[in-house]
């Protein structure tokens, strides 16, 4: 087996690939990064000086591999599997880049901002910045609302990386603001993912980790 995934089974980013691992049922081998452990800090910024995961090493190839959307095409390309992640058509290749870029620029690192400001302590919280973080959130929903009318997956028929994008974007977004009222097309998008099997485990395996997810 040659591929190491450096990963926190709560951290939104390493949902995004352990979709896609799952969904083919690709070999790997996880590695549970404590950040908080200083020891295994060390060891994880000794591999990526930029200290975030998901990270993927590919021992075969000698490729060490950071970023969620980078891990997929590299996946794609060299473990391709039943579900294909990037579609072969140049346009609709693109158009499936644009949309993981969304769920990761406007939902999903808003979310963090939301959550990261509850870590923060006390004095040194930024309101202002949570505030912008909920507006920008809520026009990206909406957006996602709009689209998700009539299709079950982000480019239509056909599940995508710009899916396992969405997953944690959405599920996160769910869990600081519900939203099921409000978007009904985005909450029914986020029913299918999360009947989804390759996220159906992500989730489980999660479970014993969510007490750490700090409340609001
Ligand atoms: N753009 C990166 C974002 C990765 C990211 O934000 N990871 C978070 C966990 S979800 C992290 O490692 N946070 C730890 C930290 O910032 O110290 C990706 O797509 O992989």
């Amino acid at each position: 087996m040659s591929l190491t995934l450096h990963y926190h089974p709560l951290s939104s980013y390493c949902w995004k690939v352990l979709i896609p691992l799952y969904e083919n049922g690709t070999p790997f081998m996880p590695h549970l990064v404590d950040l908080r452990d200083e020891k295994e800090r060390a060891e994880f910024n000794a591999l990526w000086r930029i200290g975030k995961f998901p990270v993927l090493q590919d021992g075969a190839r000698d490729w060490m591999v950071p970023e969620s959307s980078i891990i997929i095409e590299y996946l794609d390309q060299h473990f391709p599997g039943k579900t294909r992640f990037i579609p072969s058509d140049p346009d609709l290749a693109r158009q499936t880049r644009m949309r993981d870029r969304f769920f990761d620029l406007h939902i999903q690192d808003h979310m963090q901002k939301i959550v990261g400001d509850r870590l923060r302590p006390a004095g040194q919280k930024d309101a202002l910045g949570v505030e912008q973080a909920r507006a920008k959130m809520k026009t990206a929903l909406e957006m996602v609302d709009q689209a998700m009318e009539s299709n079950p997956w982000a480019m239509g028929d056909t599940f995508t990386m710009a899916d396992c994008a969405a997953a944690p974007a959405l599920w996160y977004a769910n869990a600081v603001t519900p939203f099921g009222d409000s978007y009904k097309n985005a909450s029914a998008y986020l029913a299918r993912l999360s009947a989804r099997p390759s996220f159906v485990r992500v989730l489980k395996e999660a479970e014993p980790y969510f007490a750490m997810f700090p409340k609001g």
